[in-house]
């Protein structure tokens, strides 16, 4: 059995990694570790699961990861606990800084103190900056993160990879474009734009909506980590992407045309400070190094994606009629 601790795993992301690998591999023993911060729900995977423990923990508490490193043998780590937001690292970077950089540190330590065989740091593209109407990111971009999130990310990024080169720990590092699909939270663009859509309500457009995002569905990305976990190189910095760079106003047209909704619902605010431009991934690396390729084109991924949304109203409903209630007023009303 191999045991893996994921963090994070009742976030978007990591809700669809650990689904992934439940039902792909019945050699790992999942250990998910999360603080169910506002972004996060404990129903997302069902209680009891086979091969599955739960610790309600938040990484920046080391007392508490060092009693989940002794109680456990673990033999993988793969972080996805994060503070993801952009526009929340705005209003409040401090807790930025706390999770992905000090639950990073704490979590590398014990990783190296136990002998932990791969340490898989999920980052983003997010922190190669910002692109113009040319050009892509590759591995060996300069990092030039601009908003606190990005910036804590990046830090996060150069501390695990310093592990490798000091101490020899197995880091591995994943940056990825933009993700959707089923369980994302809704303050970010495709879930916000579904759920204003099916309930006739505004939709906010940043600046001049023509910043563009590379979109790429979950399970693809998850699938590309769980083949770098087993088959990437230590020390090595792998990216993902979806080859589908869309502007703003395109996808959010796209997306209202697909629900039969009029694009009268888009609203032009206030631009977000700081707003990159435009992400563009080479994921080449990951094509030849792990056979990494797309199964679900942007076209699919966005169907299954509002039908998930469709589907599962009480999912949203429940994180409407909560914490994010106050957060979009204190975001939207105004801008
Ligand atoms: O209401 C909105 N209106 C709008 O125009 C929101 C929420 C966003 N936008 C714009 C900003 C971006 O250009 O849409 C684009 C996508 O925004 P987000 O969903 O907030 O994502 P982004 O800022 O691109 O960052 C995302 O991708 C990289 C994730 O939030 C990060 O966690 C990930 O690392």
């Amino acid at each position: 059995m191999k045991i893996c601790l994921v963090t994070g795993g009742l976030g978007f992301i990591g809700t669809n990694f650990i689904s992934h690998v439940l039902e792909a591999r019945r050699d790992y023993m999942i250990i998910n570790v999360d603080s169910v911060t506002y972004a996060a729900n404990p129903k997302n995977i069902p209680e009891g699961a086979p091969n599955y423990k739960f610790h309600r923990l938040d990484i920046a508490d080391k007392t508490g990861l060092i009693k989940v490193f002794e109680d456990n043998k673990i033999d993988y780590v793969v972080n996805f606990a994060a503070e993801s937001h952009v526009d929340r690292s705005i209003l409040k970077p401090d807790i930025f800084i706390k999770t992905n950089i000090e639950g990073t540190f704490n979590l590398l330590e014990l990783s190296l103190e136990k002998g932990v065989k791969r340490f898989v740091q999920i980052s983003t593209d997010e922190v190669y900056g910002s692109l113009g109407d040319e050009g892509m990111f590759c591995e060996v971009t300069p990092l030039s993160p601009r908003s606190p999130y990005s910036a804590s990310k990046a830090s996060a990024d150069l501390i695990a990879m310093s592990f490798f080169h000091t101490y020899g720990l197995p880091v591995l590092i994943s940056r990825c474009s933009n993700n959707y699909g089923p369980y994302q939270f809704p303050e970010k663009l495709i879930p916000l734009v579904i759920i204003n859509a099916l309930n006739n309500k505004e939709i906010p457009l940043y600046g001049d909506g023509k910043n563009v995002r590379d979109w790429i569905y979950v399970s693809d990305h998850v699938r590309g980590v769980l083949s770098m976990l087993e088959n990437g190189k230590p020390g090595e910095i792998y990216n993902f992407g979806g080859n589908s760079e869309m502007k703003n106003i395109d996808i959010i047209t796209h997306i209202l045309n697909k629900l039969g909704k009029p694009v009268s619902l888009i609203k032009y605010v206030k631009d977000r400070p700081g707003h990159d431009r435009r992400y563009a991934m080479d994921f080449s690396k990951a094509k030849k190094d792990l056979g990494f390729s797309q199964e679900y084109s942007l076209d699919r991924g966005l169907d299954i994606t509002m039908e998930w949304y469709g589907n599962n109203v009480k999912w949203w409903q429940e994180i409407l009629s909560g914490e994010y209630k106050k957060y979009y007023k204190q975001m939207y009303e105004g801008r």
